[in-house]
């Protein structure tokens, strides 16, 4: 089924059509009840309205069935409801695995945007038609958030903290994208253009974008310019741990606690060292607050999540020492 209503965007990703659905089914859902309490009100005021001046109501019985019928249907309308948004919710925040991820970093007032192959964007992303694209997204200052009607997906973009969507476009062609979250004068140009592309299109903007090199090696030179190498590398005299297979792994804490190692701890970790000690070592590694952008952090994680327990995919530019 396919609907066409005026003031609902285009359907352009594989999730457009289920959203449409849940949301028509909760404003016909809404505008039934509502039509339904304001006829029975008119209906009833007029049917069992006083007829003379002395006329007495008749005494009132209650009715169970009455009460158990109104409670239990809406009790499974809402159920169902709960049901099928909760279903829609999970596959709307859950990017499949193979999804290809992006990177998206909000600064008052604009989108800046990279591609895992390096090319940078600003207000601006292409993807290519039919892949299953994740954004991974953070704030460089205030709350913003990403909006992409055609593609039904949101998130809001805040500082300190990824947050992710993804989507799987199902038509070529430009898509608006909006900052939804109000950040400052000029919140309201903080717009942009989602380009989809044919895949071979795609392949043909990447190759006519200059670009110098991909996040991971962007990381891995970062890694040896702010001397992280200096403590973490390979040896038992090293103070830091050797960072190989991190990414995705339980981490053991000094205080005890396990943490996965995800996008944000990684980040976490080189601007709050202090927040989570690997347990077995000391607290010797400085913050890099302030030294390092959002930008910076993005490619040192990437780098770090290149760096497989075995060899690393950007291991010639690193510090060569592959274990
Ligand atoms: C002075 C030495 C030193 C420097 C320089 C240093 N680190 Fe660390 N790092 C450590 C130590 C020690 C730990 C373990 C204790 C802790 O968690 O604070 C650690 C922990 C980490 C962890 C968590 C590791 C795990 O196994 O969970 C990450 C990620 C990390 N550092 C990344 C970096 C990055 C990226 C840089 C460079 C921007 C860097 N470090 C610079 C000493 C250092
Ligand atoms: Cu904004």
């Amino acid at each position: 089924m396919n609907f066409k209503i005026p003031f609902v965007p285009e359907q352009a990703s594989t999730m457009a059509r289920d959203v449409d659905h849940l949301t028509f089914f909760l404003v016909a859902m809404s505008t039934f009840f509502t039509v339904l309490v304001a006829v029975m009100v008119v209906v009833f005021a007029l049917r069992y309205r006083r007829r003379s001046a002395d006329q007495v109501g008749s005494s009132f019985d209650n009715s169970s069935l009455l009460e158990i019928t109104w409670t239990v249907i809406p009790l499974l309308i809402v159920l169902f409801t709960f049901v099928w948004g909760a279903k829609v919710f999970f596959r709307l925040y859950r990017p499949p695995a193979d999804a290809v991820q992006y990177y998206v970093t909000g600064k008052q007032w604009m989108w800046k945007t990279q591609h895992p192959t390096g090319q940078r964007e600003i207000n601006e992303l292409h993807v290519p038609l039919g892949q299953p694209t994740k954004l991974l997204m953070t704030s460089e200052d205030v709350i913003h958030s990403f909006f992409i009607p055609a593609f039904r997906t949101k998130a809001d973009v805040l500082p300190g903290r990824y947050t992710t969507i993804w989507f799987t476009p199902t038509k070529t062609g430009r898509f608006h994208l909006f900052c939804t979250e109000y950040c400052g004068a000029e919140h309201s140009r903080m717009i942009g253009w989602i380009h989809v592309l044919e895949p071979d299109e795609y392949q043909r903007w990447l190759a006519s974008v200059p670009v110098q090199t991909s996040p991971a090696i962007e990381g891995a030179q970062l890694f040896a310019q702010l001397a992280c190498d200096s403590c973490h590398r390979d040896g038992s005299d090293a103070r830091g741990p050797a960072l190989h297979g991190l990414f995705g792994r339980e981490v053991q804490l000094a205080d005890g606690r396990r943490v996965r190692a995800d996008e944000s701890y990684l980040r976490e970790s080189i601007l709050s060292p202090g927040a989570k000690v690997v347990a077995g070592y000391q607290p010797v590694m400085p913050s890099f607050r302030g030294q390092v952008s959002e930008e910076n952090v993005l490619a040192l994680i990437d780098y770090m999540k290149s760096l497989t327990a075995g060899e690393s995919a950007a291991a010639g530019l690193a510090e060569g020492a592959a274990p």
